[in-house]
This record gives C-alpha cells, sequence and structure tokens, in this order.
C-alpha cells in the first residue's frame, strides 16, 4: 500500500455559511473563514474541505450553483477567496473544493438556454424528457420528496431532478457537457487549490431509457435509486474526468456516493484504475434508517455499527482507501447520534473521536465536531431553514395529515439543520457568530459549549483532539497499520488492534453507561504504554482486565 499525503492527513469540513460572519450580516463569509485559520492551525488540521462557496442563489444552501467559476456574493468575491488561499497555503494548510456535477442550478446560464427550446445548443445539457400517458417520463422520487421531475410548460416536456425543483440534473451522457465541467475544474486547480470533494458522484450515469423503477420492499433509497447510484457508465466518465482534468496535478479527491458497498468501492479507489483516492460510504449513516428512508427511526445497536466499519476496514485493507466520518453538514450532531450528549458529551466525544482517529483511512472532522457541539431542537417548524426537512414536512404534515410530534421528533434526530446551526466560538449573543441576526438559530447551549472555553479548558475535547491530531503525525501505525477486531460479541466494548511494521496498538472503546470489563487475549504482552485516553490512568497498569468507566477509550503501543 502506497505513502500518500492524503492518507496522513486529518481533513476539516467547513459550511461556510455557518462558520464566521465577518460583516454582521448574518451569514458566514469567506472573511470569517481567513479570520480562524489560526485557530484551525492550532487544532493541527492539515486540510479544508470548504462547502460550496460559487454563486447560487441557495435553494440547497449552495448545492445549486448558478456559476461555476464565480464566488457567492454573500461570501465575498473572488479576491478574498485567492486570499484566503494563500492565507492557508501559507500556514500549510491544503484546501479540497466541493465539486457539484450532478446538477446546476435552474439558474445557470445553460439551465436558462436549455429551457428555451427543443433545439436550443444547450438542451442536450440536461435531461428532458417527453410526459407518459399523461403523467411524469417515470416513477423516479426526488432526494427531496415528491416526483423527480417537473414539467415545463414552454417547450411541453419535463426535466428531471433528483434533487429540488432548482438542481436539475446534467447530462454526462453529452460529451460537450463533460468537457465544459473538466474545463471549469482546470480553472480552479490552475487556481493552485489542492483537489476536490465531489458531491453524489455516483448519481452522474443514469440507466438507458429511464425505466420505471421497481419498489421492492426494504427499500432505502428513493425510488428510482437504484437506475442512477453506481450507473452503467459512472467508471468511465471518472477515468475520463482524471485523464482530461486531474492528471498533472497533485491533488487529492473524495467522491460522495451514497448507496455504494465494499466491492464497487475498491473498484472507485483502486489505485491502478485512477478514479478516486476515497469515497464517502453512506452505510453506517444509514444504520438507523428503517425501510421508509432517513425519518423512518430505528434504534441502532453498537454492534450494526462494529460490523460495518469492520467490513470495511477490512474490505479495503489491501486495496482502495477509506475516509472516516460520522457527521457532516447533511448528518445529525455525532455526540448525540452516537453515544450521550448529557451528562457523558465529553467523554463521548471524546470517545467517539478516538474511534474515528485510530481506524485506517483518513478522518473527516466537521465544524465544531472539535467542540462537542450536539444537535438542536426547535419548537417551531419555522425556525428551521433546510430543504429537505421543509419538504418532508410539507409533504406528510401538511398534505398528508401525518403527526406533527412526531415528524417535528424525527428532524430532531435526523435533521440537517442539526449540524448547520452557527458555530459556537464564545458565550456573547449568538455564540460570538455573528453581531447581526443569524441566518439559522444558535443552539442555545452556547454558552456551556463554545470554543473560548474549550481552548482555555486543558481536558476540553478540542485539547483532546489536538492531542489525537498530532499522534497521528507521530505513529504511522494509526494511519498505516491493519486492523483486527478484538472482544468481537461483546455488546459494550468496541476494541481492535492495529498493527504495522513490527509494532501493535491496541483500542479500547466503551460505548456504554456501565463499566464493562475489557479482557487481553492471552498471545499479548499484558504491559504497554498509553498513548492517549479520555481518563486518568496509572502508569503500569496491567492490560490483562481492565475495568472501562463509562465511554471509556484508550489506546496502548504495547511493548
Ligand atoms: O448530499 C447527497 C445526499 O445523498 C443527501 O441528499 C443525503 O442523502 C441527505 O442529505 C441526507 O439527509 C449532497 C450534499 O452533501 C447535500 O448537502 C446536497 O443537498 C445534495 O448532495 C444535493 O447537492
Ligand atoms: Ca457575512
Amino acid at each position: 500500500m502506497s505513502k500518500q499525503w492524503w492518507k496522513e492527513a486529518v481533513i476539516y469540513q467547513i459550511y461556510p455559511r455557518s462558520f464566521k460572519d465577518s460583516n454582521g450580516d448574518g451569514v458566514g463569509d469567506i472573511n470569517g473563514i481567513i479570520s480562524k485559520l489560526d485557530y484551525l492551525k492550532e487544532l493541527g488540521i492539515d486540510v479544508i474541505w470548504l462547502s460550496p462557496v460559487y454563486q447560487s442563489p441557495n435553494d440547497d444552501n449552495g448545492y445549486d450553483i448558478s456559476d461555476y467559476r464565480g464566488i457567492m456574493d454573500e461570501f465575498g468575491t473572488m479576491a478574498d477567496w485567492e486570499r484566503l488561499l494563500a492565507e492557508m497555503h501559507k500556514r500549510g494548510l491544503k484546501l479540497i473544493m466541493d465539486l457539484v456535477v450532478n446538477h446546476s442550478s435552474d439558474e445557470h446560464a445553460w439551465f436558462v438556454e436549455s429551457r428555451k427550446s427543443k433545439d436550443n445548443p444547450y438542451r442536450d445539457y440536461y435531461i428532458w424528457r417527453d410526459g407518459k400517458e399523461g403523467g411524469e417520463p417515470n416513477n423516479w422520487e426526488s432526494c427531496f420528496s415528491g416526483s423527480a421531475w417537473k414539467y415545463d410548460e414552454s417547450t411541453d416536456q419535463y426535466f428531471l431532478h433528483l434533487f429540488s425543483q432548482k438542481q436539475p440534473d446534467l447530462n454526462w451522457e453529452n460529451p460537450k457537457l463533460r468537457e465544459e465541467v473538466y474545463d471549469m475544474m482546470k480553472f480552479w486547480l490552475d487556481k493552485g487549490i489542492d483537489g476536490f470533494r465531489m458531491d453524489v458522484i455516483n448519481f452522474i450515469s443514469k440507466v438507458d431509457g429511464l425505466p420505471d423503477a421497481e419498489l421492492p420492499d426494504g427499500r432505502k433509497f428513493a425510488p428510482g435509486g437504484d437506475y442512477y447510484m453506481n450507473g452503467p457508465k459512472i467508471h468511465d466518465y471518472l477515468q475520463e474526468m482524471n485523464e482530461k482534468a486531474l492528471s498533472g496535478y497533485d491533488v487529492m479527491t473524495v467522491g460522495e456516493m451514497p448507496g455504494v458497498n465494499v466491492e464497487e468501492a475498491k473498484l472507485y479507489t483502486a489505485e491502478d484504475r485512477s478514479e478516486v483516492n476515497m469515497v464517502f460510504q453512506f452505510e453506517h449513516v444509514d444504520l438507523d434508517s428503517g425501510p421508509g428512508g432517513k425519518w423512518d427511526l430505528r434504534p441502532m445497536k453498537m454492534s450494526a455499527l462494529r460490523d460495518s466499519f469492520t467490513k470495511w476496514q477490512k474490505g479495503l485493507e489491501h486495496e482502495g482507501w477509506n475516509s472516516l466520518y460520522l457527521n457532516n453538514h447533511d448528518q445529525p450532531r455525532m455526540v448525540s447520534r452516537f453515544r450521550n450528549d448529557k451528562e457523558y458529551r465529553v467523554e463521548s466525544a471524546k470517545m467517539l473521536a478516538t474511534f474515528l482517529h485510530t481506524l485506517k483511512g483518513t478522518p473527516y472532522i466537521y465544524q465544531g465536531e472539535e467542540l462537542g457541539m450536539t444537535n438542536v431542537r426547535f419548537d417551531s417548524i419555522e425556525d428551521y431553514q433546510d430543504i429537505e426537512t421543509l419538504n418532508m414536512y410539507r409533504e406528510k404534515v401538511i398534505e398528508n395529515g401525518e403527526d406533527q410530534d412526531l415528524v417535528m421528533n424525527s428532524i430532531y434526530v435526523k435533521g440537517r439543520d442539526n449540524a448547520r446551526t452557527p458555530m459556537q466560538w464564545d458565550d456573547s449573543e449568538h455564540g460570538g457568530f455573528t453581531t447581526g441576526d443569524p441566518w439559522l438559530k444558535v443552539n442555545p447551549n452556547y454558552t456551556e459549549i463554545n470554543a473560548e472555553k474549550a481552548m482555555e479548558d486543558p481536558d476540553s475535547v478540542f485539547h483532546y483532539y489536538r492531542r489525537l491530531i498530532s499522534l497521528r503525525k507521530e505513529y504511522p501505525i494509526m494511519v498505516y497499520g491493519s486492523y483486527e477486531l478484538l472482544m468481537p460479541d461483546h455488546d459494550r466494548i468496541y476494541a481492535y488492534t492495529r498493527k504495522y511494521e513490527g509494532q501493535t496498538m491496541i483500542v479500547m472503546l466503551n460505548f456504554s453507561s456501565e463499566n464493562p470489563v475489557f479482557k487481553l487475549p492471552s498471545e499479548y504482552e499484558s504491559a504497554g504504554d498509553l498513548l492517549i485516553g479520555n481518563y486518568g490512568v496509572e502508569a503500569g497498569t496491567d492490560l490483562r482486565e481492565v475495568e472501562l468507566r463509562p465511554y471509556e477509550a484508550r489506546v496502548y503501543l504495547m511493548k
């Protein structure tokens, strides 16, 4: 397995709208990010993944792009962005940009042209079809509720939108469209960026003929998913993208890929195939969803999480590469979702961090995770902003009369705004995010949970992350070591070894508020050096039997 800078890196995701507002308009911006680069440098991260900052009417907060080469006015100017890149590179930080090319905004010049007439030169940049039997061309559903098709009167045809009606899907079958995308990628690569995070990139190739989807029981995805996820030409497109845009630049790529399994992930990430360096897979963030999809809540057992991670760790052991995440701008806050955000919030946040940073793969930190930020509960649907949440609420409560309390509860557990409340910088009004009115309310717990407080407290989640990140730099075993599960049947302890060049590391994680006992297999010596842990531990502890405290995590390098 080759050594690469992007395997050794720790990546920090910024959702710019919610990170730091510099001019009091309530919206985070590029100058705000620049003002916090020293904070990120202190945390020790290497790379920033910046969610979209391009021109956008913000139907989906920047994931609907109207100009791929322009910066959103609310976020600043191209000069601001260039200064951001320069300030980052000056500090040794790399920048990866979001690439959103499954769809554009309906306000993009291509779509404005495309919808004008059937013979417009841009018509085939998008996916237009005649209706069928007086209705939509097929039964596919949008990931944001309702049909995936929208009728356009001027030409009496429908266009496909897998996301919102303002996010028409681009037609990758059209070589002209593909060339436009590659040119646009080179525009940013030539400015000196260090890579791309590719939005739903495994959706770009749709099955020929766009047939009606069968609706099997047990489905997790919107009907149609099997007809566009990992579609027939996806590998050709990614290889072409490498040949025509990425090759010749020392950059990293991560493909966001809902519905990808281990076997497909190997194809996407095998080094000799030149597609992407790593993928974001979704298996572990679907474990608490029922057949009805993400809003159909299910409890998640630690053993299911462990089975899933173990499958991916082993599956990509020799081929490909994992990315490691427990939350991002689309997912609930990890401490709330995966463990205890109440009396053991700090212990839980550190334990989960220990988990992610001691697995094989590249860890991603989502803004605020390093503070142990939590989910939020707003009383009124009026306080929510996310289009996925609002569309679902409208469909279920307003159109279908479903129980409002149940729907609100599913929003509290799964809604994307949980992750999008503004970053909590200090205990001043609005958590120091803005001097104006924030576009989305700040989580009221900002007086307790904020960066200023965390930086002053040597035992904070923030300083724990700092130590974890620096350990990863010191011990290549944390990056490259092989993974082996210990105590595979225990229902509270998740433990594993990592092995590399004659060294062994043992990771013990207690996923419960009880005091279970870790037992070391007899082939190991009973002594090791504690590299990190979230409780005080006496030196020289005998490791044959270790009683773990609530949500305790320990990492030992064995003698
Ligand atoms: O997300 C893709 C995706 O799969 C999401 O729709 C996900 O299933 C959902 O958010 C879970 O709640 C990407 C972006 O990360 C997301 O922010 C965008 O809204 C979406 O693509 C469309 O660009
Ligand atoms: Ca602003």
